[in-house]
């Protein structure tokens, strides 16, 4: 493990490598506990680098076993091997020269699952951001592009199958039962693209012809007897490959386009060219073990991995600190896909949701940067909501602003400039200035600033004149290093709706600059004025949440509930409703503090049943504005002194009162929307079983036995997941939560990934007796501190969606959380390090429990020895 050196990386250091490798020939000679890598490295000094440049290579935990310059074993005084580089003072003067270097590894101890690892039996890699590095000496960085050559020797039996980048080349048998395969692929590409996989694994296979006519050959890689679960993998990638070439003229082009499943990964899954590794929770789905959210992930996964050929590796980025750059834009792209692919209103609201369940209190609490950040000790950390999802925002206000037609325009012209390039966001900008003649550089500031800014908007209307005027007041609150902030160039969607609840066309404006329904917002004031409108509309602000910001507006609850009943503009009406429930959800936590019993007017729980009943709107639109904001949203509004338990109270609360003012109403739709139909993960029959879930929840407040009876009849994993999640959580009767989790367990016991399901379940139930379960559920023989997907299940599950238990006012929580923590951290710091973000809005707590928060994150940072990842965290965390 690289523990803490305190290195600050720099954005404005950036200075191109004096070197370059533009071909890498690996020979792998592949065991458990020593396997033997051979890099032969093509090595150019840049030409306009001085002569006597030193050559400096990384390395992480290396073991040099031998070094030879064009063909000649080096002498001892002319290199410095340590395990974390390769350093030749004086390489030879000629322009090109050869490097040959061998290294030994134990795919078998590599726990940190980065490198080149073992994954139930199969070697895999995982190189981004800085993986190479592990398994041989080199350039380790996105801007040094190469041509790899990849030699795979294994025993046959133990890995029949070997993989890598590229295209296959040769393969063949040599003694002792072992055999080899050789990979080459033509696209020089960075060393954080590379992978590996060999192993024993089993395959679905397809066929891919693109649109100029070429023949692609698709394989998915799963564990044996488990094939039949890559089919919906596959039919996303197909789609996603066809989708690519629609949208953007983006062909797939390489002959070959290979998949793997593992069950140990760090994250979700990596684009490595033409063999992407999965976490294979994003590749494994049926009916009988995945959700609809399940399928829906699998969707948006295989689509953006596969579009990182485009954006992430034809074009990559120059340094990490660019990392936006191809993540962003890749967001926004799988974004796009799903809308296309099901519903797009749907979609937005929940992309919007994770936004502010994610990146909001990111941008909000210690751990704020910029999408683009400027400086960073450990890049691991930097693979956050912010470079994430508000960098698919900042792409989706490009086109906004832009428009459709301008923004392809653009990004063909991205495409045609920087194919091959390791690129920066201001060349990114840069295409789009250069097809519209617009000055981009305010709305630049969305990569360069942290912080989410706040739009307070004051309506005024004058019947007499026929008159509305708008105050807009634009603020960006300080964040971490940034105290003062520059204003930003806003795109603000609005709609005015009159009483018919139509749109009322807003002929003469002036005051900012207003087009197609969009207010750009770039001074700290304006007035907008509005002429000839004969009637007080209500404004619809913000629609299809056309800028990630927070909007301070003063709006009557009669307002919002109509906006809620009649804007067109499916996301606005969404967060009409959902903004209704976050401040009567407010207000209830405050009255259960001040000891009150909390109310809630009848209009609200009206309201509700007026949705779920609206024939007019997809059941999937119903279900989302059914659901109640969660724990986290109320206590991120609510900004700071916050008491989980209170907000858990009043939330229970309402979702009584509404099931209540709804009973029969509930009852007869949960009644249409259930039926014996055969399953299909398609969008619009996910909605009608989140509609149905979403009634059971509401059902279930006063009488779980509807629950118990789906969850022994249900014929999908979303009805049955549902259901044990409402037994569970709800204090079903005595014994029948017990007895619906033993028979999950039971049913599953041997499929770790869909046990999961049962272990998140559990480790979310609220109350504080949660500490003691989860403490529990960690000594179930299924579960495993050294897998990711386990650990997040649990600990990271208990950390996020366990308010009550997490936040147990004894600290009791907290201690558990970094007990684990640390047990992690020895294995795998990336793992541990995320994890540990957990705790980030530990100051927004009220006083008792904010103390014994910091107590925890103060142990953690008395700790020697840290890994860099976890030691970043917790001291930004407590700055
Ligand atoms: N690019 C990878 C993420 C790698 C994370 C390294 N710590 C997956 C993705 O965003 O597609
Ligand atoms: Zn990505």
């Amino acid at each position: 493990m690289r523990t803490d050196t305190g290195q600050v990386f720099r954005l404005e250091d950036y200075r191109p490598s004096s070197f370059l490798i533009p071909e890498t020939d690996l020979t792998f000679r592949l065991s458990p506990d020593s396997t033997v890598v051979i890099a032969k490295l093509t090595v150019e000094r840049r030409e306009d680098a001085p002569l006597d440049a030193p050559l400096v290579l990384d390395g992480d935990g290396l073991a040099l076993k031998g070094l030879a310059i064009d063909g000649m074993p080096a002498s001892a005084s002319a290199f410095v091997a340590t395990p974390d580089s390769l350093s030749i003072p004086k390489p030879p003067h000629a322009r090109r020269f050869l490097l040959t270097i061998e290294t030994e590894l134990a795919p078998a101890k590599n726990e940190a699952l980065m490198g080149l690892y073992r994954s139930n039996g199969n070697y895999c890699t995982q190189c981004e951001a800085e993986g190479f590095r592990r398994i041989t000496y080199f350039l380790d960085r996105p801007d040094v592009l190469s041509v790899y050559t990849v030699r795979i020797e294994a025993d046959r039996k133990e890995a029949p199958l070997l993989l890598s980048n590229g295209n296959p080349a040769e393969a063949g048998d040599l003694a002792d039962g072992r055999h080899y395969a050789v990979w080459r692929d033509p696209f020089p590409k960075p060393s954080y693209l590379f992978a590996l996989v060999a192993g024993d694994l089993g395959v679905v296979e397809d066929e891919f012809v693109t649109a100029s006519g070429r023949t692609v050959k698709l394989g998915i890689y799963v564990e044996h007897g488990k094939e039949s679960r890559a089919a919906y993998a596959m039919d996303a990638l197909k789609r996603s490959m066809r989708w690519d070439e629609e949208t953007y003229g983006r062909e797939y082009d390489l002959d070959v386009f290979n998949v793997v499943a593992v069950s140990d990964f760090n994250m979700g899954a990596m684009e490595n060219k033409g063999l992407n590794i999965f976490n294979d929770k994003y590749v494994l789905a049926d009916v009988d073990t995945a959700t609809d959210t399940d399928f829906a992930g699998i969707e948006a996964v295989i689509a953006h991995e596969y579009f990182h050929n485009w954006t992430g590796n034809r074009i990559t980025c120059r340094d990490w600190f660019q990392l936006c750059l191809k993540e962003g834009l890749t967001v926004f792209r799988d974004h796009e896909f799903s809308a296309d692919q099901r519903s797009r209103a749907v979609k937005r609201i929940a992309e919007v949701r994770t936004l502010r369940a994610h990146q909001f209190p990111e941008d909000q609490g210690p751990l704020a940067h910029p999408v683009r950040p400027r400086r960073y000790r450990e890049i691991n950390n930097f693979y956050t909501s912010t470079v994430y999802e508000k960098g698919s925002e900042v792409v989706r206000m490009i086109r906004t602003i832009l428009g459709a037609e301008l923004f392809r325009k653009g990004m063909d012209l991205y495409f045609e400039r920087h194919d091959g390039d390791a690129a920066t966001v201001e060349d990114f900008l840069k295409v789009f200035e250069d097809v519209t003649g617009r000055d981009l550089s305010q709305f630049a500031l969305w990569y360069h600033q942290a912080g989410t800014p706040n739009l307070t908007v004051t309506a005024s209307y004058n019947k007499e004149a026929s008159e509305l005027f708008l105050e807009i007041e634009q603020s960006v609150p300080p964040t971490p290093s940034e105290s003062r902030k520059r204003l930003m160039h806003i795109p603000l969607a609005f709609g005015l709706v009159g009483k018919d609840g139509q749109d009322i066309d807003h002929g003469h404006v002036d005051g900012a600059a207003v087009e197609n329904g969009i207010i750009h917002v770039r001074k700290r004031r304006h007035t907008v004025r509005f002429s000839d409108i004969k009637e007080r509309p209500a404004l619809s602000l913000n629609r299809g949440f056309s800028a990630p910001i927070t909007l301070s507006i003063e709006q009557t609850q009669d307002e919002r509930a109509f906006l809620a009943r009649h804007d067109s503009d499916p996301f606005s009406r969404w967060q009409a409703f959902n903004s209704l429930l976050a401040d009567a959800l407010m207000v209830g936590s405050r009255q259960i503090r001040g000891g009150k019993e909390p109310e809630f007017s009848s209009d609200l729980t009206g309201l509700a049943g007026a949705i779920a009943a609206n024939e007019a709107l997809e059941p999937a639109f119903r279900a989302l504005a059914l659901a109640l904001p969660g724990e986290a949203d109320i206590a991120r509004e609510l900004g700071n002194n916050i008491d989980p338990d209170a907000i858990f109270a009043a939330r229970e609360a309402l979702s009584r009162a509404i099931a209540k003012a709804n009973a029969s109403l509930f009852e007869r739709l949960f009644a249409e929307f259930s039926g014996g139909n055969t399953f299909s993960p398609d969008a619009a029959s996910a909605g009608r079983r989140a509609l149905r879930n979403a009634l059971l929840d509401f059902l279930s407040t006063s009488d779980p036995t509807r629950a118990a009876k789906q969850f022994a009849a249900a014929n999908n994993m979303t009805d049955r997941a549902a259901a044990l999640t409402i037994l569970a959580h709800r204090h079903a009767a005595k014994g029948q939560a017990e007895e619906a989790l033993a028979c999950f367990e039971a049913r599953y016991r041997s499929d770790p990934l869909v046990l999961d399901k049962w272990f998140q379940i559990q480790a979310a139930i609220p109350g504080p007796q949660s500490v003691e379960r989860v403490r529990a559920l960690m000594r179930h023989p299924a579960f495993s501190i050294s897998n990711p997907n386990r650990v997040r299940s649990v600990i990271g599950t208990f950390s996020t969606a366990n308010q009550t238990g997490f936040h147990r006012p004894d600290g009791g929580g907290y201690m558990l959380f970094a007990d684990t923590v640390l047990e992690i951290e020895k294995r795998n710091p990336q793992v541990s390090a995320r994890l540990a973000t957990g705790l980030r809005s530990w100051r927004s707590l009220e006083p008792v429990r904010q103390k014994k928060a910091r107590e925890a994150l103060l142990r953690l940072a008395a700790e020697p020895n840290l890994s860099a990842d976890l030691r970043d965290i917790v001291e930004r965390t407590l700055a």
